[in-house]
């Protein structure tokens, strides 16, 4: 009764009276207003996670979650009338991410409040985020996301520091973002910006003139790097974001009345990637500038700071060019040559190690490796291959720097928020306990052998199905049907994710109806994820998917038993919409190459069964439910890393042996898809998958196409596949992201 009045109140009117954006910000306020109620965490050691990402999603639900009065105020709603999910519609999704690594920040966020550590973050407040995504004649648009509404989350403080951009002084401003863990806990995620930002010289999309920095600095997430004011730009930011951090951190530590010659004592900085890595020289810069000697200075650093890698492709490792930074950060530039002079002197100029290569370039993770004092990857694998492959040198000098933290999830917002009727019957079935301590879900194996619980579990996925089938139908239009097998893959376009194979199977199998072929079960395919603006292949498969569900779901004699669907504009929303639906996770990256994964953890969570690579979490996956619950094929990652070593796969070779492949290929550039599509870029990407395919999707195909029939058989077995969706979410406590932040405290921050 308490909260009801209290809602009634910061409404002003009668709940039933009140419209959804009414309800809306009403939530808001309410909730703010019991979060100031809370103490924020304090702790003798406090961490910055430093990020140019936080994927953090809506903000509604999660807090209602987390303050433990969503069940309340879902009654509250319906009793009058109304529905809780419908009045989380009405919140504009930030999109401060790309995909996984600022999704894990957001995670990362929610387990360090709820663990009761003392950690706030540090980023930007991006105008328009990353981009929104249109298709137009089976093609990707691009749009500026408006997501910067009323009412918001984001307060505005009168927080301002100087920061200096090629040789001009600008004056940021913050804005913070409260953060509340699962009933404990409170910190903040503190984002930067302009106020001089201008949104109104955005035009054509999300074109802009890139060279007017007081407009445009904050206005997008990581815009089109691939001419140099896209570069610089991407450098400007980058400082933007690491000074107002140096700043804040050293006033936050005087202020405490801190020695600064003891800093490591009391904070903790993790680099998330190399984009906050300038954090580093400019740390060191204002240290000595309170009067510390370069040497000292650069030793509390190293101390303090930690750096996270969440790639081995070589585009994504940043070397900045040194005329570049010159330019924009001028005061940095004697620091780094600094740096860079004692680690030339320590190992003898050998070039594999320097900070600065002999081609005038500035290796930034070589930064974190030498003046950081942890080294991590986020899977096993992925650790492993950091270890032995692309950072040997560094593992050569520094191996007790390196260590393994793989990825989490926060299960707040992927089981209790994204699919709250599963989550209660677990409740049920087990008690709460798992909500904290995530590994009790193996409670849940003593229901192995226990028919009417495998039959809830079903029936709580079918009605998932049927619920993300109408959503389906209101915003794609179309028509999918929940008997179906929901095959899904979502996440980034990617050559390496390799969604250009499942694309390739769906011909295989397209192919394979018209010829009277029918699979076992009927299956939905579904897609969903965004291409870089400038990545012409990723746009490429998109259009191939599109082309083919046009082509696909038209055609009566193949659609009663395939139907393809891309979701368009797929981000945090969408995802928990869509991942408790799943019947099947799709993770077939070329091994060796994504990191790690954290959809699949999803996916997992929410019972759907794994069919991928060896590659990332996979691998872990495969090691917690066994070989028997979960679908892998193709190469293994040393044999991927041999046949790069040795340039041993040519593309073309299986294209010219192969028949069904031959046919498979040559259907891309046929007169059914040059029907609907474009021919120019059907045929750019056939091209490239016999000339080049970079990421081996000819390799694996075969193997996919095999697992895929047997997964698609084994779907009819109601009750083993009822028992392995049990066994999935059953082993899934490990991915829970306390665990992961509880190791990356027991071994890098040793905050208490
Ligand atoms: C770098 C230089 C220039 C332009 C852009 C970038 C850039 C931008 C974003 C490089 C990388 C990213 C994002 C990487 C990312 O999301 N990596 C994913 O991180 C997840 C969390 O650790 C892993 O689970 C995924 O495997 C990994 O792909």
């Amino acid at each position: 009764m308490e909260l009801e009045n209290q809602f009634t109140q910061v409404l002003g009117k009668s709940i039933a009276d009140a419209t959804r954006k009414e309800l809306y910000a009403g939530l808001v306020t309410l909730v703010k207003q019991r979060m100031t109620g809370i103490p924020e965490t304090e702790g003798k050691k406090k961490l910055y996670y430093i990020s140019a990402e936080f994927l953090t999603g809506k903000q509604l639900g999660k807090n209602l979650i987390n303050l433990g009065i969503y069940d309340e105020i879902d009654e509250i709603l319906r009793k009058n009338g109304k529905q809780l999910s419908n009045v989380e519609d009405a919140e504009e999704e930030p999109s401060l991410g790309n995909g996984g690594l600022g999704r894990l920040a957001a995670c990362f966020m929610d387990s360090i409040a709820t663990l009761g550590m003392a950690g706030d973050g540090i980023g930007l407040r991006y105008h328009f985020g990353l981009f929104k995504q249109e298709f137009i004649d089976h093609k990707q648009h691009e749009v500026p996301d408006t997501w910067l509404g009323k009412p918001c989350w984001l307060e505005k403080t009168d927080v301002t520091f100087p920061i200096e951009l090629a040789g001009k002084t600008y004056h940021s401003r913050m804005y913070n973002l409260d953060v509340i863990g699962y009933k404990n806990g409170h910190n903040q995620l503190h984002l930067f910006d302009l106020d001089s930002v201008d949104e109104s010289i955005v035009h054509d999309g999300i074109e802009f003139d890139k060279t007017d920095i007081a407009k445009n600095l904050t206005l997008f997430l990581y815009p089109d790097d691939s001419d140099k004011n896209g570069q610089l730009l991407r450098i400007y930011q980058q400082y933007f974001m690491v000074s107002n951090a140096a700043q804040m951190i050293i006033k936050e530590e005087k202020d405490k009345g801190h020695d600064l010659h003891h800093l490591d004592d009391y904070i903790a900085i993790q680099i998330n990637d190399t984009h906050p890595s300038m954090v580093i020289p400019e740390l060191v810069r204002l240290l000595i500038k309170e009067g510390m000697s370069m040497k000292e200075a650069a030793n509390i650093v190293t101390n303090v700071c930690a750096y996270t890698n969440h790639t081995i492709l070589a585009e994504a490792l940043e070397k900045w060019p040194m005329d570049y930074l010159n330019e924009v950060v001028p005061q940095l530039m004697p620091i780094i040559g600094g740096l860079d002079y004692a680690v030339v002197c320590a190992y003898n100029d050998n070039e594999n190690l320097n900070i600065i290569s002999k081609d005038n370039r500035v290796h930034m993770a070589r930064i974190d490796m030498h003046y950081g004092h942890s080294i991590n990857g986020v899977a096993a694998l992925h650790t492993e291959i950091l270890k032995q492959q692309e950072l040997r040198p560094f593992f050569d000098i520094y191996p007790d720097k390196f260590n393994n933290k793989t990825n989490g999830i926060t299960f707040r917002r992927w089981l209790m928020h994204c699919d709250h009727t599963l989550s209660t019957y677990i409740d049920q079935l087990i008690g709460e306990s798992w909500k904290s301590d995530a590994d009790h879900l193996q409670d849940l194996m003593q229901y192995y052998n226990n028919e009417d619980v495998l039959n809830q579990l079903d029936a709580i996925k079918h009605q998932n199905k049927v619920e993300f089938a109408a959503f389906i139908k209101s915003k794609e239009g179309i028509e999918i049907d929940p008997d179906s097998i929901f095959d899904v893959q979502v996440k980034r376009m990617h050559e390496y994710k390799r969604q250009q194979m499942n694309a390739l199977w769906i011909i295989y199998e397209y192919l394979r109806i018209k010829n009277g072929q029918r699979p076992a079960h009927p299956i939905t395919v579904i897609f969903g994820g965004k291409a870089a603006p400038a990545y012409y292949m990723a746009k490429d498969i998109i259009h191939l998917i599109l082309c083919l569900q046009e082509l696909i779901n038209n055609d009566p004699e193949v659609s009663p038993w395939l139907k393809v669907v891309m979701i368009k504009n797929y981000n945090i929303s969408k995802a928990e919409k869509t991942i408790p639906a799943a019947d099947v996770s799709e993770q077939i990256s070329l091994a060796s190459k994504e990191a790690s994964g954290t959809g699949n953890m999803k996916f997992m969570l929410n019972g759907a069964v794994t069919l991928g690579t060896a590659d990332g979490a996979n691998v872990e996956i495969r090691d917690l439910v066994g070989h028997e619950n979960i679908y892998v094929f193709g190469r293994t990652s040393d044999e991927v890393i041999n046949l790069y070593n040795t340039s041993g796969y040519h593309a073309h070779e299986y294209y010219d042996r192969s028949e069904s492949i031959h046919r498979v290929i040559d259907f891309i550039t046929g007169p059914e898809l040059s029907k609907i599509g474009d021919p120019a870029l059907l045929g750019a990407l056939k091209d490239n998958l016999i000339n080049k395919d970079w990421f081996m999707t000819l390799l694996d195909l075969e193997s996919y196409c095999n697992v895929k029939e047997t997964l698609i058989y084994d779907y009819q077995n109601r009750e083993k596949w009822k028992r392995m969706a049990l066994v999935n979410i059953a082993k899934a406590g490990f991915f829970s992201s306390d665990r992961t932040i509880a190791e990356y405290n027991r071994d890098i921050w040793h905050l208490r």
